[in-house]
């Protein structure tokens, strides 16, 4: 496949809390930087993801007394997985890794300002009401195929490649440029659910100039 220009490239939450180091560490994060930035070099158009949390949110296990991080909780929406603190606004842990070379990146999206609501994805908020805008944008501009990539694949790059293919893009997400955090068989869950909605999961390999 060759990249062109109805084609986009999601980079989701390479942010610092993500990689080593950081509040919420992805198991071998850091490894997806290097194709992320081979990838993006074949993208004309790519856009970024930041996750951006105001402190005290509700999806952090220290707002709620006497949990842990990783715990299941029910919010008014329904089942959230319980955090660390992390990607507070404004922290360093926030910010996107400057180990990103994508000058040419044309939006970054900030999700997970409200603080009632996670977001996982870049487009729809966890209470799977609240519209990011992201859908509009892209199909204002007249995308028709969506790459995903990044931190962490069962999540925020799982949830984003979800909500992609019901906006109704070709989707597409790129594993060797996504890792995952895998709590409590998120990783299975999140690889049946990209199948059961039509996500193609592909390597990095299969994109031509990458
Ligand atoms: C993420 C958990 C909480 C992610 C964000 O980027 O996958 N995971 N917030
Ligand atoms: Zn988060």
């Amino acid at each position: 496949m060759k990249p062109g220009d109805q084609d986009i490239l999601i980079v989701t939450d390479v942010q610092y809390d993500f990689l080593p180091g950081g509040a919420l560490a992805v198991p071998q994060g850091g490894e997806v930087i290097d194709p992320i930035n081979r990838l993006a070099k074949a993208f004309r158009h790519v856009v970024l993801t930041q996750d951006w949390h105001p402190k005290g949110h509700a999806s952090f296990a220290s707002n709620h007394p006497g949990r842990q991080p990783f715990e299941m909780i029910d919010l008014h929406y329904g089942p959230q997985v319980l955090w660390p603190d992390h990607c507070v606004q404004s922290t360093p842990g926030a910010e996107i890794s400057r180990e990103l070379d994508i000058p040419h990146a044309q939006l970054v999206i900030r999700k997970g300002y409200n603080q009632d609501i996670d977001s996982y994805s870049g487009f729809k908020e966890a209470d799977r009401q609240t519209q990011t805008g992201l859908a509009g944008y892209l199909k204002e501009r007249g995308f028709r195929r969506v790459f995903c990539a990044g931190l962490a694949l069962d999540f925020c790059v799982a949830w984003t490649a979800l909500d992609a293919a019901a906006a109704g893009f070709d989707t597409f997400l790129i594993e060797d440029a996504s890792r995952a955090i895998d709590t409590n068989g998120s990783l299975v869950r999140a690889q049946n659910d990209l199948s059961a909605a039509g996500v193609n999961i592909i390597g990095s390999a299969q994109l031509e100039g990458a």
